[in-house]
């Protein structure tokens, strides 16, 4: 009897992307870390992001930025059809990890090592320019604590920082990442996000439905918003 000579793929290998650069990116390591954000080494982009057999995911240290123009307009962007986990939906401006790889990335003092790598991945996602955006400009938030299972096969459970910036920059987004960005007004946020082509990643969903109208109503005084004590369970 004929026997294919190509192995069958499980339900995992069929919903794995083969986009060549994403999956490289899945060896780098992120930072795990306890309910307090302490440090417990490193672990892979890959391991950390896999749903375990008993729906466990890995705490690890992320960061979203939310970076607005002068005139106040949110920068989204939609997740490129390559992306590995949350393909193709709409979220803020840019979320990543700082890397247990890049030894700066580890700094905790004064959340050195997430803001360079916000900087970081502005540049490669965005292609915002280095020297537009340095590291201590960011206006850190708070950070939150939150677990979401994905496609059930990618999830994400992460402690993750926000950073704020007001500022007008260039951009040259970078096609593997990023398939669209636009610019939100305040007023329009709602009627806006409602008539997207795509829905918005968990994350946001959680961060719009805490505190980011608030905080972007008072984007001038932002600053006196900072929290260093508390991690948010959302
Ligand atoms: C991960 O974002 C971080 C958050 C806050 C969800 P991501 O999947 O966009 O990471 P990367 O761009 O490094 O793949
Ligand atoms: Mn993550």
């Amino acid at each position: 009897m004929f026997k294919s000579l190509i192995p069958r793929l499980g339900s995992r290998a069929f919903s794995t992307k083969l986009d060549y650069l994403q999956n490289l990116a899945m060896n780098e390591n992120c930072i795990l870390v306890d309910e307090e954000d302490k440090s417990l080494g490193p672990v892979s982009k890959r391991e950390c992001h896999t749903i375990k057999d008993n729906g466990q995911l890995l705490l690890h240290r992320a960061f979203s930025v939310f970076l607005f123009n002068k005139r106040g307009e949110l920068l989204l962007q939609r997740r490129s059809l390559s992306k590995i986990t949350y393909p193709d939906l709409y979220t803020n401006t840019c979320c990543s990890h700082p890397l247990f790889d890049i030894p700066e990335e580890r700094e905790e003092r004064a959340e050195l090592g997430v803001r360079k790598a916000a900087q970081r991945r502005l540049n490669f996602e965005l292609g915002i320019p280095m020297e537009q955006i340095e590291p201590q400009e960011f206006n850190f938030v708070t950070r939150i604590l939150y677990k979401d299972l994905g496609d059930g096969v990618w999830g994400e459970h992460e402690l993750d920082y926000l950073l704020f910036l007001q500022k007008d920059v260039d951009l040259d987004p970078n096609p593997n990442e990023v398939s669209e960005v636009r610019y939100v007004q305040r007023q329009n946020v709602e009627r806006t996000l409602n008539n997207l082509e795509a829905p918005l990643t968990p994350w946001f969903k959680l961060i719009l439905e805490h505190k980011l109208c608030f905080w972007w109503d008072h984007l001038y005084e932002i600053n006196r918003f900072q929290d260093r004590a508390n991690i948010h369970k959302l």
